[in-house]
């Protein structure tokens, strides 16, 4: 864990009566090179987080254990420097081991439970929920925040064959007052609706890394959310 969770957990803890430090999330951008025409995850996220990406996920599923902490480490020095939250997907022993400040578990990774006994204090442990039962379930677990996944269709994610919809998102909302964002197929075009029915904010790959212009892709979808948290937007509810 940085350096700056560890001190802004202090001084939660401290200045807070115990309530820690509530996360930004509006802007949650996951490292995958299948798309990033060769760039690497720590160029990917120096480029998202130029744009205003305050979230980093590196997700590789390619590469050996070896291969993802080294990587690891390297997105860790780009997010230590901006002070960005760096998340490392599926792996706490890579997390652990390359100073993340928290791992991304689905529905088949190691139990939530199991993490929160492993991880230190602090350490954030995000979930992937598909309704309000896993949602809950959770919670109850230990998590920090939940991914309403996959929202909608995406190439990104073939082994989930289900999608929640903007209908699940607002039953995940409605199961806990954690930080929920919603994550598959997202992009500019739907990004308000799910803003609109309950989530905090949004995570994507091909919105952002897909795009030849990571920084301005970023930019754009961070400029859209806060437009559409400000009402600014009309939101399109078509689920
Ligand atoms: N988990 C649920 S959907 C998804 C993951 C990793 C892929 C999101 O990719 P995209 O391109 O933003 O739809
Ligand atoms: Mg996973």
């Amino acid at each position: 864990m940085s350096l700056r969770r560890w001190v802004l957990m202090i001084l939660s803890v401290v200045h807070g009566c115990g309530r820690p430090e509530p996360m930004n999330m509006d802007l949650y951008v996951i490292t995958d090179t299948t798309l990033s025409q060769g760039r690497s995850h720590e160029e990917i996220a120096r480029l998202a987080i130029e744009g205003g990406a305050d979230v980093v996920q590196i997700r590789d599923k390619e590469c050996s254990a070896r291969e993802l902490v080294a990587a690891g480490k390297r997105v860790r020095e780009v997010t230590k420097r901006t002070g960005t939250l760096f998340i490392v997907n599926d792996h706490l022993d890579a997390a652990l081991a390359c100073g993340a400040d928290g791992v991304h578990l689905g529905q088949d990774d190691l139990p939530v439970a199991t993490a929160r006994a492993i991880a230190p204090p602090g350490f954030i442990i995000g979930v992937s929920v598909g309704s309000a039962d896993e949602a809950r379930k959770a919670v109850e677990d230990g998590a920090d925040y939940l991914a309403a996944s996959p929202v909608f269709f995406t190439a990104q994610k073939t082994d989930v064959k289900i999608h929640c919809g903007l209908e699940g998102i607002r039953r995940i909302r409605a199961a806990t007052s954690l930080p929920v964002i919603a994550i598959g197929g997202i992009g500019m075009d739907n990004v308000c609706g799910v803003i609109g029915a309950g989530a905090d904010g949004v995570a994507v790959i091909s919105a952002v890394v897909g795009q030849q212009d990571i920084t301005g892709a970023a930019r754009a979808l961070k400029n859209r959310i806060r437009e559409c948290k400000a009402g600014r937007v009309h939101i399109q509810d078509d689920s």
